[in-house]
């Protein structure tokens, strides 16, 4: 798309971009790190010239010019002028000027390793002289990234760069969106699609077009818009139609459009009698469709294709590989320069459990190492970070360094499916730049997985960077404030995969939350533990997260990963726990990865104990090199962890007076609820391993609550006591539930020494009702709330269990022996309608409205703690 020919035009009024950015200015999270806040010290910036003139006349040429002005005024409170002109007069002096042209090639041929450099490469140049800063690229959309440099280096207040070049690690910088034409998503976490609903392509594309404008600030050049479990239709002319328009206002920002398809579609939407990818009928289908595509789409970026894995039809069904499937797709994509990302990720989820030689973790390399060198140059296999699926820590796969004459992708996933949900905070790229940094020692060399990935090591420059994000129609675009610090934290380690860590955040935050030094240390300091915090309280030493996997994905449900086809066992029996992936007497699994690596996790002595389980079956006494046992190690990281997620409270507490109050409290909120959330995990986990191991807690904490009055034990009125599933998900593996319509009280006489108490009332809180709680002392009201949270889970569960126990702590309580502590709960047993369930994500059924009586929530209680007066929730 090409804007009007202008020649030296003024573009947009001073007063009314003025006024575009001040209403942007709404702190709901929407413009994310682009909020171009005034920064304290503009006078830094006083040579910066106020001109700025751009050569070029494209929509991104546009869009950058006047993404430049908007945030150059903003930023630095001054008015700043474009012009945009399609060439002809020389640049002037004293001028900010935006330049796409073949200078760059020229001057830059290749990079440190003699490969030519990426056409998106920008440099930004300060000439003192001619007091002109100029930002040049071979394309626009270098032009653009060079803008949102120079903008992020002044929002963090760092000096303008005199002489500075940055070129992209590799080609693919993606990310997939998993959602559906009906308008949810598969695994998001922040409201419904921003590009779909009932079936269709909203009509007001506006947020897909800011999140463009996002993707493209941190160098994100494709979007995969729909879920790879891709709805069956989705390849109907009717529907490209609508996808044309999203490509339309992905465009200005540089973001290709891709498409997930199904390979049954020459079936489904071509009425072929087969999808088998050989047959003559299905080859010329797939290129009549992609020839359509490409009318509509012009820039269209290609497919994304899972296929024979969890229930997705492939070319398994007629004999045919991978690679036959991906090939016939990439030769259609071809002339018009698209490419398949064609998924490792396949995998039988019907394994045989009591075989001690299946390994789901073997699939990658089992399914795709013999195809190496089978696969066109425009066929780029997506591989998942790790063997299994984005647990909180796993080894990198195997498969990394098995393609080596064929383009890989690594997979990332920034929307947090077993990290929390935006519930936790939990900063991935720590976890992602762990696994880019491994070095899997092909041939004995170094070859870190980054090296692989951007195709440094086996000469293979199409790959790059895949991340699932999920954003969704919340102003905030990932629910939790902090979660968005990982999709710009994605796409700076796609850019560039060296990028220290803590540069990165440190980035994020100023642009986040502002300049102020002690908001900026707090929050990158809690930020930069985060995972390790996380996978402190959930499943250290390579267990995998131990959530439920038949669930949610979110709370614990440890035995829901043992004993069915998904093969994500860990294998916990008496004797031990661990998958025993070994040569020797395992899987096999070790053998996959090069000869050196495999040798280290093989061995004992040298396996890590951060992955340990994932290798090997070991008691639960076994000594780890830390010199704790391995029971003890899990029960005082749990401790540990759960203690450093209750502090994240007081450190964002200390920075109230500093933030503005909209993001303070929905933060402060989350982070009260992941406080709370880290104990049920930390005491799942706990008396899980306290059960099965036999071994008592050396520290005696395990099964030990002295603080603790569990709601069974205390004097009920109308409450009953129920049994929860899995046990280990409420305190005793009991709760209490009323179904008395006036309320049922629970009842204890405290024997406290007198002091000012902190009191935290454990209970569940479904998404279908609305109960009521009053917590009082003596008869006198101390608190009272209502169980209407979204939070957990992020989806509908109507079980009490792991994803929807939760807590409410109520501070600075004086009590004394003989006080009377009552709970009243009071239950909602309205008659859902059939609306607000399908809200929640059931399915409509033949009656329309229907009523949902068991979507009932009876204000339900596991525990009451009472712990000292303090700024963490009772431990
Ligand atoms: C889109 C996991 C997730 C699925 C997801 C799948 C995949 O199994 O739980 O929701 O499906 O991975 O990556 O294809």
């Amino acid at each position: 798309m090409r804007c009007s020919s202008l020649w030296l035009k003024s573009v947009a009024s001073f007063a009314l971009l003025f006024a575009i950015v001040m209403s942007a200015r709404a702190e709901d999270g929407s413009a994310a790190w682009l909020r171009y806040a005034p920064i304290p010290h503009p006078e830094m910036y006083k040579n910066l010239p106020s001109r700025i003139f751009v050569y070029g006349d494209s929509s991104t040429d546009h869009a950058a010019g006047i993404e430049l002005q908007r945030g150059l005024s903003s930023l630095l409170g001054r008015r700043f002028t474009l012009q945009e002109t399609n060439g002809g007069t020389p640049p002037p002096s004293n001028a900010i000027i935006l330049r796409t042209s073949d200078w760059m090639r020229d001057r830059i041929i290749a990079d440190q390793n003699g490969r030519p450099i990426q056409p998106e490469t920008y440099s930004l140049n300060w000439s003192e002289e001619s007091k002109t800063l100029l930002i040049g690229s071979e394309l626009p959309v270098g032009d653009l990234y060079g803008t949102f440099q120079l903008l992020e280096e002044i929002a963090s207040q760092q000096p303008i760069p005199q002489n500075y070049i940055s070129a992209p690690s590799a080609p693919i910088r993606w990310t997939d969106e998993w959602d559906n034409l009906n308008g949810t998503i598969e695994r998001g976490y922040a409201g419904p699609s921003i590009f779909f609903e009932n079936g269709h392509v909203r009509q007001d594309l506006t947020r897909a077009g800011e999140y463009a404008r996002l993707l493209a600030s941190i160098g994100i050049n494709g979007c995969n818009v729909n879920n790879v479990n891709a709805d069956l239709d989705l390849l109907t002319t009717e529907h490209l139609k609508e996808f044309a328009r999203i490509a339309d206002v992905f465009r200005p920002w540089g973001v290709k459009l891709a498409l997930s398809i199904d390979l049954t579609s020459p079936q489904t939407v071509g009425g072929l009698d087969t999808f088998d990818p050989l047959d003559p009928k299905v080859i010329a289908w797939w290129q009549k469709k992609v020839d359509e595509i490409y009318t509509l789409i012009p820039d269209f970026g290609g497919f994304t294709v899972k296929a024979d894995s969890e229930g997705r039809k492939g070319p398994s069904q007629y004999g045919r590989t991978p690679a036959d499937a991906a090939n016939v797709l990439a030769r259609a994509l071809a002339p018009h320069h698209g490419v398949v990302l064609y998924r490792g990720f396949v995998y039988n989820n019907h394994l045989d459990w009591h075989d001690l030689k299946a390994d789901r973790a073997r699939a990658g390399v089992d399914n795709f190492a013999y195809l190496d060198g089978k696969f066109d140059k425009n066929v780029i296999i997506q591989i998942k970070e790790g063997p299994i699926d984005f647990q909180a820590r796993e080894p990198v796969s195997p498969l990394f360094a098995a393609l080596r004459h064929t383009p890989e992708a690594i997979e990332v996933e920034t929307t947090q499916e077993y990290t929390g949900q935006q519930r936790h905070m939990v900063w991935l790229p720590s976890m992602w730049k762990w696994v880019l940094d491994t070095d899997m020692r092909v041939d004995g060399k170094p070859s870190d997985v980054k090296d692989i990935v951007t195709g440094k090591i086996f000469d293979q420059p199409t790959g790059g960077f895949v991340s699932v994000v999920n954003v969704g129609i919340e102003p905030n675009w990932l629910h939790h404030p902090m979660a968005m610090a990982n999709l710009y934290g994605y796409g700076k380690l796609a850019w560039n995969p060296d990028e220290p860590l803590e540069k990165i955040i440190d980035t994020w935050t100023r642009l986040t939350w502002g300049n102020d030094p002690q908001v900026d240390r707090t929050i990158d300091s809690m930020q930069m533990k985060s995972w390790h915090v996380y996978e402190s309280y959930t499943g250290p030493n390579g267990m995998g997260t131990l959530t439920n996997i038949l669930g949610y994905h979110f709370g614990p449900g440890i035995e829901s990963a043992e004993r069915n086809g998904w093969g994500q066992w860990f294998r916990g029996e008496k004797d031990g726990i661990g998958m025993d992936r070994t040569v020797a007497t395992g899987t096999g699994f070790i053998g996959q990865y090069p000869k050196e690596l495999a040798n280290k996790y093989e061995n004992l002595a040298t396996c890590p104990d951060d992955l340990l389980l994932f290798f090997h079956h070991v008691p639960y006494d076994y000594k780890l090199h830390s010199g704790k046992t391995l029971v003890q190690s899990i029960y005082d990281s749990h401790y540990e962890g759960a203690l450093a997620a209750a502090e994240y409270v007081q450190q964002w507490e200390s920075l109230k007076d500093k933030i503005d109050p909209e993001r303070y409290e929905k933060t402060d909120a989350l982070f009260e609820y992941q406080a709370g959330h880290a104990i049920v995990w930390r005491d799942a986990i706990n008396n899980w391993f306290h059960r099965i191991s036999g071994i008592n807690d050396a520290e005696g904490r395990v099964d030990h609550d002295p603080n603790r009055i569990e709601a069974e034990d205390m004097k009920a009125v109308g409450y009953k006591t129920v049994d929860v599933t899995p046990w280990e998900t409420a305190s005793g593996g009991k709760a209490v539930e009323c179904h008395d319509a006036k309320g049922c009280t629970l009842t204890t006489t405290l024997e406290k020494p007198a002091g000012t108490y902190d009191i935290a009332v454990q209970y569940f809180d479904i998404w279908a009702g609305v109960s009521t709680y009053t917590l009082s002392v003596n008869g006198s009201t101390i608190a009272t709330w209502k169980a209407d949270d979204k939070l957990p889970p992020a989806q509908f569960d109507e079980h009490l269990d792991g994803q929807t126990s939760t807590r409410q702590t109520i501070r600075h309580v004086a009590l004394k022996p003989g006080d009377v502590l009552e709970l009243r709960g009071v239950p909602d047993l309205r008659l859902i309608l059939f609306h607000g369930a399908q809200a929640a994500g059931l399915t409509r059924t033949s009656q329309g409205l229907q009523m949902q009586p068991n979507l009932q929530e009876y204000a339900p209680v596991d525990y009451i703690e009472i712990g000292p007066d303090g700024p963490i929730t009772p431990q």
